[in-house]
């Protein structure tokens, strides 16, 4: 079980008071079976069979020297807790309603100011470069956080071999958009397909990782599967999951959560302890299972990206 409870913001704190009404609102005019979408999870046990859909083991993965050496979260604490609202707003579902998710076959769309404009089969990414675990701190801008042994290897990997245009500043990452297979997207919760973005020295980090696995097994689907981006010095949200397109632009690219609430989160999102949400601060965290609070670290405590922001006003530019 996890300690946590107590601390956690429901979907109705991440959710800006508009929507959330808005979607109480479509809730109550249609009669969705099962409207308790808008009721945050009190308490709810594992359902073992989630944890039992073990996936194949990944082969010849190497030790990475961005790991950090804390204490890695339980992999039934990853897998049973998650953002992912093309399938629920409880953090509790997406392990159940994903289950069947289809991952394959599977293609990403590689697109915008770039060279080699193609559509590759996610296979042909996953082989592009050798699997590396990364054991990275992920902070959700909610306030929890967990440990995580990703596997996947730098985006600038693919990045590098797509060839990207020199008039290319940012890069843009779409999720899948099939309400027949994502439940949470028959709902107006998020204007979908979920949309995410990065500067494009951002996504040339090194740290920038495309993962498609963890605990050394393919990505489970409520954690992305196929294929996902995770952003360690980010808030959360940044990571997203299921990419079908990356598109390179010279525009910086509206992201989901900015286009849902502009004064709550930003285009950077960059994890900073001395810039409050505007409902709830951002000082401390929770790590999954653990009771204490610790204090939230600048870029999730990722020291090497602060370079990328010298002479900007992360205030502003939250
Ligand atoms: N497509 C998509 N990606 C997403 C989200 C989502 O709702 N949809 N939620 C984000 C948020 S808020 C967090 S905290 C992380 C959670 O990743 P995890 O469930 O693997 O821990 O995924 C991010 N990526
Ligand atoms: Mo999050």
């Amino acid at each position: 079980m996890l300690l946590k409870k107590a601390a956690d913001m429901g979907s109705s704190e991440i959710t800006p008071r508009g929507l959330y009404l808005n979607r109480r609102k479509f809730l109550a005019g249609t009669a969705i079976a099962g409207a308790a979408l808008g009721v945050p999870a009190v308490s709810r046990l594992f359902s073992p069979s989630t944890i039992a859909e073990a996936n194949a083991k990944i082969d010849g993965i190497q030790k990475s020297a961005f790991s950090t050496s804390e204490k890695i979260t339980p992999f039934k604490d990853v897998t049973n807790y998650n953002n992912y609202y093309e399938f629920s707003t409880d953090k509790y579902e997406p392990a159940g309603l994903a289950k069947d998710f289809k991952t394959r076959p599977w293609t990403v769309t590689i697109d915008g100011l770039v060279k080699k404009k193609q559509v590759l089969d996610v296979d042909t990414i996953i082989k592009m470069a050798t699997p590396e675990e990364r054991i990275y701190r992920h902070r959700c801008v909610e306030g929890w956080s967990i440990v995580v042994p990703w596997v996947g290897f730098s985006l600038n990997e693919l990045i590098k071999r797509a060839e990207p245009l020199g008039k290319a500043q940012f890069v843009e990452f779409t999720t899948l958009y099939a309400p027949n297979q994502m439940p949470g997207q028959r709902v107006p919760v998020l204007d979908w397909p979920y949309v995410e973005g990065l500067r494009m020295d951002e996504a040339m980090h090194p740290l920038a990782l495309l993962g498609f696995g963890m605990y050394g097994e393919v990505l489970p689907n409520q954690d992305g599967a196929p294929l996902r981006i995770v952003i360690p010095w980010k808030y959360g949200f940044k990571s997203a999951k299921a990419i079908v397109r990356i598109r390179f632009t010279d525009k910086q690219p509206v992201n989901t959560w900015n286009k849902a609430a502009p004064s709550e989160y930003g285009f950077y999102s960059n994890v900073n302890p001395h810039v409050d949400h505007p409902r709830w601060s951002q000082a401390r965290e929770r790590r999954l299972g653990e009771f204490l609070k610790r204090p939230t670290l600048m870029f999730n405590g990722y020291d090497q990206v602060a370079s990328l922001y010298s002479g900007m006003d992360l205030k502003k530019n939250f």
